[in-house]
């Protein structure tokens, strides 16, 4: 595209387009796609139509100005900030997410949300073909789009990119883009600038989803693009269907065993309870109660993100519920941690993301073991490779649990678009964050070959405990989320399991004790200032702030400590794990006092 052709917008060839838009509003109706229709002769039509899109995309670009002085990063999970200030962000990621699917030739999804953020944020992020995170190389690009100043750096970015990236912008493409958003006041409109944007790229549509979890848009993203039905209540069925198989297939000794079979659920006040109503009516063997379904304030003193850093017991839970399972999503419903309620107390037992991969670990292996033999080796040719990923805030006592059950474990940074990067490398990895996020990945060619396992044990040795074992993680692969991290499927997987074993939830808890952590906050002057390296457990930037790191670790028997710059947040996060809560609680305070002293405003002198 030559951006100084297109100035003033003159294309004297071009016929003025039956519907455009205006901007007298900040705020779009739900107006169809902004594309004019016009005849063109055949020879003129590469060239005209490049007209017509850059005229498009300057006309919509200018209904979206960015708001001064705000400049936003892609980050751990996508664009995040107060809902007033990102309009126009979700605007240029709506162009992204168009693009990406021209480029692919594939369904792309759009997910408006901040996650376990306060209410009045709000966020977005696209989901890729696979169903996964955006491809990290086009983050770069996502930053320096939602952040050009005015329509024409937009359109000249758009256009360097395209033909970078091989994008054919001419008028020919075809795209679609699934739009879907949690339950804030902010998603309607923001969806609305979505829309904007991702119709500006002609050719591409955009299918409103309407509201849904996080998981549910990448799910449906990962299985259009296998041909395969992606329906909500497709999404709903399988995950039911699974989770009756593997029901059928508990142990007989352990089938009537006295674990509870109900569990209690937090929704965070978000979209995850109104959806879990849903799916808990096409449960049997499971009774599910639903709390913090939306009428409150959403993430407010509820939700997997509170109930894991505070350890306190979320709203509606009280001492009637002491002795249940409980459980708790957050806001998009993509993490779920577990929790029981201790008695005359506010507080609460907490099984976290650690445990929960732990006890997928566990099942998973065991299942395995059963198959193939203690040794893994599937068959001569076949060796599945079974392989745990954690980052470096995984409490040090789950590593250590994991390795001693002789799995291996790898590390990453946060973010988990890096753990899913990396277990993807295994015929069978399983990732998780201590935080509830996470999910448990299978192979193709793994799938393949159990597949045909269990069609040869079919005529050989039917109902046999091989077979079984085959069943059972066939039934987990479908129960399982293979696209993203999912609340849903890990509730319904670990209820699975404690059945499966007989186990209540102390049983679970007792795999392994905690080290005692703290997970602290500093505000500072400017977070990019922060540089670190090795899976983020070393600071680089600022010099000189690592060794005093060190040396107050040091002090602490057992003691481990790292900082690093959130992500989604505009602060600088301190995690420190010691022998005793006290040690833990100082050491944290010393690293948070060393933060503010290296790049805060000093508050601590
Ligand atoms: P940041 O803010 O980058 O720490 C947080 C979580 C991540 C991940 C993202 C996305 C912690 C310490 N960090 O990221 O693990 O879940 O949010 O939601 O929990
Ligand atoms: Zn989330």
């Amino acid at each position: 595209m030559d951006v100084a052709q297109s100035i003033g917008g003159q294309f004297p060839n071009i016929p003025p387009a039956p519907f455009s838009p205006s901007c007298t509003s900040s705020h779009f109706s739900a107006s169809p796609k902004v594309r004019p229709y016009i005849k063109l002769d055949v020879n003129q039509t590469r060239k005209q139509m490049n007209e017509q899109q850059r005229s498009i995309l300057l006309h919509s670009a200018s209904c979206f100005p960015l708001p001064p002085g705000v400049k936003l990063s892609y980050g751990t999970a996508g664009f995040r900030a107060d809902a007033s200030l990102l309009e126009s962000t979700v605007f240029r990621v709506g162009i992204l997410a168009a693009l990406r699917s021209v480029q692919t030739r594939s369904v792309v999804g759009l997910m408006i949300t901040a996650s376990h953020n306060q209410a009045s944020d709000n966020g977005v992020k696209v989901a890729d073909p696979s169903g996964g995170m955006l491809s990290q190389h086009w983050e770069p690009f996502a930053d320096t789009l939602s952040n050009a100043g005015d329509p024409n750096t937009l359109l000249q970015l758009i256009d360097d990119f395209a033909k970078k990236e091989k994008i054919p912008l001419e008028g020919a493409s075809e795209g679609e883009v699934l739009l879907g958003r949690d339950t804030r006041p902010s998603g309607e409109f923001l969806a609305e600038a979505a829309k904007q944007g991702i119709t500006s790229i002609m050719g591409v549509n955009a299918t409103d989803m309407g509201v849904m979890t996080t998981p549910q848009l990448h799910w449906m993203v990962r299985s259009r693009n296998k041909g395969m039905e992606a329906s909500e209540n497709n999404y709903y069925d399988q995950l039911s269907t699974s989770f009756r198989c593997l029901m059928e297939y508990i142990p007989k000794g352990n089938r009537n065993f006295n674990v509870n079979d109900k569990v209690i659920v937090d929704g965070a006040d978000g979209v995850g309870g109104e959806k879990l109503e849903i799916l808990k009516k096409l449960l049997s063997d499971l009774s599910i109660d639903v709390r913090n379904r939306g009428d409150g304030v959403l993430n407010e003193g509820v939700g997997a993100d509170f109930v894991q850093k505070e350890k306190i017991i979320p709203r509606s839970f009280g001492p009637a519920d002491v002795g249940f399972r409980c459980a708790s999503l957050d806001g998009d419903a993509d993490r779920l941690v577990y929790f029981s309620i201790e008695l005359n107390s506010n507080k609460i037992v907490l099984v976290d993301g650690d445990k929960i991969l732990s006890l997928f670990a566990l099942f998973i292996k065991e299942q395995l073991n059963i198959l193939t033999g203690e040794d893994g080796k599937v068959n001569e040719s076949y060796q599945a490779r079974l392989g745990v990923v954690q980052t470096a805030y995984a409490n040090g006592a789950s590593t250590y649990y994991l390795k001693q059950l002789g799995l291996e474990v790898v590390f990453t940074p946060t973010g988990v678009k890096y753990l899913h990067e990396k277990a993807s490398e295994y015929d069978i990895g399983i990732y998780f964050e201590a935080n509830g996020h996470g999910t448990i990945l299978f192979s193709e060619s793994f799938l393949c070959w159990l597949e045909g396992r269990n069609n040869e044990l079919t005529s050989t040795s039917k109902c046999s405990e091989q077979q079984e074992a085959a069943l059972r993680l066939l039934a987990v692969s479908k129960l399982i989320n293979q696209a993203v991290g999912d609340s849903f499927s890990g509730l319904l997987l670990v209820e699975a399991i404690l059945k499966h074993m007989g186990w209540s939830m102390f049983k679970w808890n007792e795999l392994y004790h905690d080290l005692p952590s703290r997970q602290l906050k500093v505000k500072v002057v400017d977070r990019t200032a922060v540089i670190t390296a090795n899976a983020e457990t070393v600071v680089v930037r600022p010099i000189g702030i690592q060794e005093a790191i060190n040396a107050e670790t040091a002090k602490y028997p057992h003691g481990r400590c790292f900082i690093r710059p959130s992500g989604t947040e505009d602060v600088i996060r301190v995690y420190a794990e010691a022998i005793s809560q006290e040690a833990a609680d100082s050491l944290a305070n010393s690293v948070a006092t060393l933060v503010d002293q290296f790049l805060g405003f000093n508050t601590t002198k």
